[in-house]
């Protein structure tokens, strides 16, 4: 089942459970707790003075009341004292004990707070790192949509060497196709509005030449070029790993079965919900959105002719003036097939994330 990083005021998620950062009183404070008590109102207060406080790592349930989720879910994270107090695991049970309360609360929806990351002084990606272990582990075996709430981008810190080599791919692509299609609108600009002075005026460039003058070049010219076209789409054809019309989800089942992939491997490598998963994959005529086609030909780790082919199939292609298609693009070319590293990613550069 899926998992999204937003960007948001975590009072203001419209799911069945937000969880609180709480202190072992659960009689309020700043940071995310306060905000959760003013927007609650006075009588989320009262029902927290009845629950006798809560254990660092533990996780208590009340009611909303005028927050628009349900259920508020308590949880004390540990104060960071340099990681070697048993920081990770207290944390790590704070999300288990949390999600563990949504379930048999029937919640289908849940949205944390980066725990421990604020006031409680936890390094922000080891805070993100604990959190997505367990929020990943817990969606292995339970369906729920399960969102990370930050704040502002800059909650969201990531280790390792990704987030750099994508922004710094999509410098280089993302300019480089500007620069095209700047020339590209240079050259409109030309057709429609005549030439600047001193440039050969367009209409002689493009006009079509005498036939007497040019038949026989021009029946060579058209030959050649439909030559070199059959040949073109002849290689295009050689290189496609299934017949030519072959439906989306067909090709996802020709993969799952060829790598032995089950389908719900597929779902959690992709993203998606187990519904989404099956309207795909019963439905020849179905055609997916973008960032799910996209999910797919990650969660199916196809290299990257294969992935343009999987996104034909939907309607869709890799574009190179798309900074999404070029960071995942980037992630197929050096095989990060990891859809929670590539999400957090995209999550950075504020681009819309895979899956659903
Ligand atoms: N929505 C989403 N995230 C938020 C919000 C919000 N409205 N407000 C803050 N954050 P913190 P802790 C982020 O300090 O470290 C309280 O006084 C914030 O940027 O709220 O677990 C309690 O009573 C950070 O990333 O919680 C405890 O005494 C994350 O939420 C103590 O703070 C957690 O920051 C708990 O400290």
């Amino acid at each position: 089942m899926p998992f999204e990083i937003v960007k948001n005021d975590i009072t203001k998620m419209r799911v069945d459970a937000i969880v609180n950062a709480a202190n072992n009183s659960l009689l309020g404070g700043g940071g995310v707790d306060g905000a959760i008590h003013r927007a609650a109102g006075p009588q989320l207060l009262e029902e927290c003075r009845a629950l006798g406080g809560c254990e660092t790592g533990e996780a208590k349930l009340t009611r909303g009341y005028r927050l628009p989720s349900k259920y508020v879910i308590h949880t004390v994270g540990p104060v960071w004292r340099g990681g070697s107090e048993g920081e990770p695991a207290l944390l790590a049970a704070c999300y288990r004990n949390a999600l563990a309360l949504a379930g048999q609360n029937n919640c289908d929806s849940v949205a944390f707070p980066l725990i421990s990351a604020g006031a409680y002084g936890y390094p922000k990606a080891q805070a993100l790192q604990v959190a997505v272990d367990e929020i990943t582990r817990f969606l292995e075996a339970n369906d729920m949509m399960v969102y990370l709430v930050a704040f502002t981008r800059d909650a969201i810190e990531l280790t390792g060497d990704l987030y750099g080599e994508v922004a710094a791919y999509i410098d280089d692509v993302y300019v480089q196709e500007r620069h095209d299609f700047d020339r590209e609108a240079r050259r409109s600009q030309y057709l429609r509005d005549g030439a600047p002075r001193g440039m050969p005026d367009p209409g002689s460039l493009f006009r079509r030449p005498h036939r007497e003058d040019n038949a026989r070049n021009e029946t060579v010219f058209s030959e050649a070029n439909v030559e070199r076209l059959t040949a073109v789409q002849g290689e295009a054809q050689a290189e496609m790993s299934g017949p030519r019309d072959e439906t989306f989800a067909g090709m996802v089942a020709r993969k799952l079965g060829e790598k032995g992939i089950a389908d719900e491997t597929c779902i959690l490598r992709a993203n998606v919900d187990r519904r989404l998963f099956g309207k795909v994959m019963n439905n020849q005529g179905y055609k997916p959105g973008k960032q799910t086609a996209l999910a797919f030909a990650v969660a199916l780790q196809l290299p990257l002719d294969e992935a343009r082919e999987l996104l034909t199939k939907a309607g869709y292609t890799l574009s190179h003036g798309d900074k999404t298609d070029i960071a995942v693009e980037y992630c197929i070319m050096t095989g990060y097939y990891d859809v929670t590293e590539i999400n957090e990613v995209l999550f950075k550069l504020d681009l819309q994330p895979l899956g659903y």
